[in-house]
C-alpha cells in the first residue's frame, strides 16, 4: 500500500518526506526526481507489549510513501496528467504551504493553502474528465456496433461520473456500491483516492486548530479526506534531539506527540489498514491488513504455509493481554479465543495462529 505524496513546488513535501522515513533526499532546489522510502508507524500498543515480552526484535507496521515532484502553481490545467505515478497510489498525501519564508513567497506567492488546495483538486478533476470523456467516446462507438449490456452498465457509471466532475466535484463523493467502485479501479481515478492533507504551518502557528476557520468548512466534513497540520521546520528540529531534550522541547512548546505522528497514524487509517500483532520472545509485531480481512488470509501475511496449513487463531485483545501478563494466563482466564478461518481481524488483535503443514 503506497501513499504518493503531492502539492504545489516548495509546499515542503521532501522535507515531509525525509522526516516521516528517515531518509535524506535533497530538498530546497524543485525537485524533477520522486523519491520512494518506508515509515514505520509508531503504535503505543506494541510499545506496552514489548515491554511485556522483552523481545529481541520489535518490528511495527510501516507505510510507504512516494515523494512526486511539484506542481507549478501557474502550470497548463491537466499538468496532474504528466504525473502518471499518482495514478496507481492507494491513497494522496496532499502538502499544503502555510509558511512564510521570503525566497519562496518571491517565487510562489504568499502563502494561501486554501487556494493551493482547490488548485490541487481542480488537477484531480481535470485530469480525471479527460480519462472518463476518453473511454466515453470509444463507448459510444462500441456500442453502435453492438449494444452489449456490459457496456451500457459503463457507460450508466461514467456518465454519472461525468456530471459528478463536470459539477467540479470529486468522484470521492460519489455514492457507489462495492460493485460499482470495482468497476471504476481500473481507471485508477485521482479524485477518487482518498487524501490527507497536510497544512505545512509556520512553527509559532501551531497551537489551535488551523482547520477552524468558516473557509476550511465545507473541508471539514468530505467523505475520503482527512485534514492535519505540521511544521516541517519544527518537527526537523525536534528530530534532531535527543529524546530527553526533545521532550523537554516539547513540553516548553506545548505539543504532547510529534506532529509526525498524527501523520503516519492518519495515513494508516486513510488507506483503510488495521493491525493485529503477534507476540514472542523473538519478536513482538504489528501486521498491516486491511479492515474487514479474514483470519485465513491475516495468516498468510505472515507466511504462505500457516495460512495453507491454517487450523485456528487463538486470539486475544492487546490490553486484556497486558492485563493477564501471558497466554496461557488468558487461556486460563477465558480471555483467549479460539477462532477459526473466517474470523474478520480487529485492530489490536493479538493473533497466535495454529498450523500444520
Ligand atoms: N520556514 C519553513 N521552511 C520550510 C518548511 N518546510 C520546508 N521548508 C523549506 O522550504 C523549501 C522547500 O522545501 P522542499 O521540502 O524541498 O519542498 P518540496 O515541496 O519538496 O519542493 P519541490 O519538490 O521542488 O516541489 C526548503 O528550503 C525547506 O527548507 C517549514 O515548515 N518552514
Ligand atoms: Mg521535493
Amino acid at each position: 500500500m503506497e501513499i504518493g505524496i503531492v502539492g504545489l513546488r516548495s509546499s515542503g513535501k521532501t522535507t515531509l518526506f525525509n522526516l516521516l522515513t528517515g531518509l535524506e533526499e535533497a530538498t530546497g532546489g524543485y525537485s524533477t526526481e520522486s523519491h520512494q522510502g518506508i515509515a514505520r508507524v509508531p503504535d503505543a500498543r506494541l510499545e506496552r507489549l514489548a515491554e511485556l515480552f522483552r523481545p529481541r526484535k520489535t518490528t511495527p507496521a510501516t507505510v510507504r510513501y512516494v515523494d512526486v515532484p511539484g506542481l507549478a502553481a501557474d502550470a497548463a490545467r491537466g499538468a496532474a496528467l504528466d504525473l502518471p505515478q499518482l495514478r496507481t497510489m492507494d491513497a494522496l498525501m496532499v502538502v499544503l504551504r502555510a509558511f512564510d519564508e521570503p525566497g519562496i513567497t518571491a517565487a510562489e506567492g504568499t502563502p494561501d493553502p486554501l487556494r493551493d488546495l482547490q488548485t490541487i483538486e481542480a488537477e484531480f478533476l481535470i485530469s480525471d474528465q479527460l480519462v472518463v470523456e476518453k473511454r466515453l467516446e470509444r463507448l459510444e462507438k462500441d456500442i453502435q456496433k453492438r449494444k452489449a449490456p456490459e457496456l451500457l452498465t459503463e457507460r450508466d457509471l461514467l456518465r454519472r461520473c461525468l456530471e459528478c466532475l463536470e459539477a467540479e466535484r470529486p468522484l470521492r463523493e460519489l455514492e457507489l456500491s462495492t460493485e460499482k467502485r470495482k468497476a471504476l479501479r481500473g481507471f485508477t481515478f485521482l479524485s477518487l483516492k482518498p487524501i490527507l492533507v497536510v497544512l505545512n504551518a509556520a512553527e509559532d502557528a501551531m497551537a489551535g486548530d488551523p482547520f477552524a476557520g468558516a473557509e476550511w468548512e465545507g473541508w471539514r466534513s468530505r467523505p475520503g479526506v482527512e485534514l492535519t497540520a505540521v511544521s516541517a521546520a519544527l518537527e526537523g528540529e525536534i528530530a534532531a534531539l535527543e529524546p530527553e531534550e526533545a521532550a523537554a522541547f516539547m513540553e516548553d512548546m506545548g505539543i504532547a506527540k510529534p506532529a509526525l505522528d498524527r501523520v503516519l497514524a492518519a495515513s494508516f487509517r486513510l488507506l483503510g489498514l488495521v493491525s493485529f500483532f503477534t507476540v514472542g520472545e523473538d519478536e513482538c509485531r504489528a501486521w498491516p491488513v486491511p479492515e474487514g480481512t479474514p483470519a485465513v488470509e491475516a495468516a498468510g501475511v505472515i507466511h504462505s504455509d500457516i495460512q495453507r496449513g491454517f487450523i485456528r487463531a487463538e486470539v486475544v485483545r492487546w490490553d486484556e493481554l497486558l492485563a493477564e501478563g501471558s497466554l496461557s494466563a488468558c487461556r486460563q482466564k477465558g480471555t483467549l479465543r479460539l477462532e477459526g478461518k473466517t474470523y474478520t481481524v480487529r485492530d489490536g488483535d493479538v493473533i497466535h495462529f495454529r498450523f500444520n503443514v
